[in-house]
């Protein structure tokens, strides 16, 4: 079972992950379910028509949020960042393994090998956060949860969960204890929930698989893109063509996510959603500082020496 949790915001890019996770399965597809948070009727109908293309065994499922207020909105997140903590309640077939991934990921290879692959009696398996490792907070965030620093802080993102050991170790309900409990512990929220109640009790995956966008060298291997960095290649306006921000990007991604959300926008999905405002500032001077910023930030990032030394005392997760 692959599973995502979305808004309307972030549907159409929901859409667009499952598309090209569908383009790269070679055996069979694994059933999806999508838990839609405040979704109207237009937007789910053009989800529907989207997914149905796929040939999928596909469950979109309404989830009333309101449960994870008042400390959701406090935080300013959407509720639908958090609905996977309680899929167990939600999930309309029986399921052995879940695979929970982001809506800003395009898959470049087979899912099913998530599927398959080992956890070593682990309830979980995610990729070391690379962000957090190239800016060096490794240890403070470590600290900050109260968690040892090997084997790491990971990015959730990508999640591989054996459903029956979450259960039994009671792993999402203990995340949103941290939220109404120790929520002073948190930086980033339903990830550093899961890092705090996993307490370094995770099998670490490839990083190919949770390429995150600033952080993954060129040379190295990708599974899954996760765009999570400052550069989206579904948006930026027109600052994508600069030279600069188009090689971040990758020219490649920049022409999926135009064809993709072309196709979505044929069935009334709109992944600009309200982004209408960024593109038109994206021309302005004000818009061209801020690129300049992230451009500044993401060179400081990439080319953090801390992402070699990782590299190279963790060969097998280079792979
Ligand atoms: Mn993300």
């Amino acid at each position: 079972m692959i599973l995502y949790s979305t808004d309307q915001v972030f549907l159409p890019l929901v859409c667009i992950s499952i598309a090209s996770m569908v383009e790269h399965c070679r055996g069979n597809r694994p059933p999806v379910t999508v838990l839609l948070h405040d979704v109207d009727e237009t937007a789910r109908k053009g989800a529907s028509s989207f997914l149905e293309e796929l040939g999928l065994q596909l469950d979109l499922v309404d989830v009333d949020g309101s449960w994870c207020q008042p400390w959701a909105k406090a935080r300013g997140q959407s509720p639908a960042k958090f609905g996977f903590l309680r899929m167990h309640e939600l999930l309309q077939r029986p399921v052995g393994r879940v695979v929970v991934v982001d809506a800003d990921t395009r898959f470049m290879d087979d899912v099913n090998k998530l599927l398959a692959h080992p956890l070593d009696g682990c309830a979980v398996a995610a990729v070391n956060d690379m962000a957090v490792v190239a800016e060096g907070r490794v240890p403070d965030l470590c600290a900050k949860l109260g968690i040892p620093q090997s084997p790491g802080y990971f990015n959730s993102g990508l999640l591989v969960i054996d459903l029956e050991k979450w259960l039994h170790a009671n792993t999402g309900q203990a995340a949103i204890d941290v939220f109404t409990q120790r929520s002073e512990i948190l930086t980033f929220n339903d990830q550093c929930a899961l890092n705090a109640v996993l307490a370094g009790n995770f099998r670490q995956l490839p990083i190919r698989w949770n390429a995150l966008q600033g952080t993954h060298r060129a040379d190295w291997p990708v599974s899954m893109h996760h765009f999570a960095g400052h550069f989206k290649p579904w948006k930026m306006g027109l600052c994508r063509r600069l030279p600069s921000v188009e090689k971040i990007m990758g020219a490649p991604n920049i022409d999926f996510y135009r064809a993709a959300c072309r196709s979505a926008r044929s069935h009334n999905l709109d992944p600009a959603g309200n982004q209408l405002l960024e593109t038109i500032s994206a021309g302005l001077l004000l818009g061209k500082m801020s690129v300049n910023g992230r451009l500044r930030q993401h060179t400081l990032r990439s080319s953090s020496s801390l992402l070699t030394s990782f590299a190279s005392q963790h060969p097998h997760l280079m792979e």
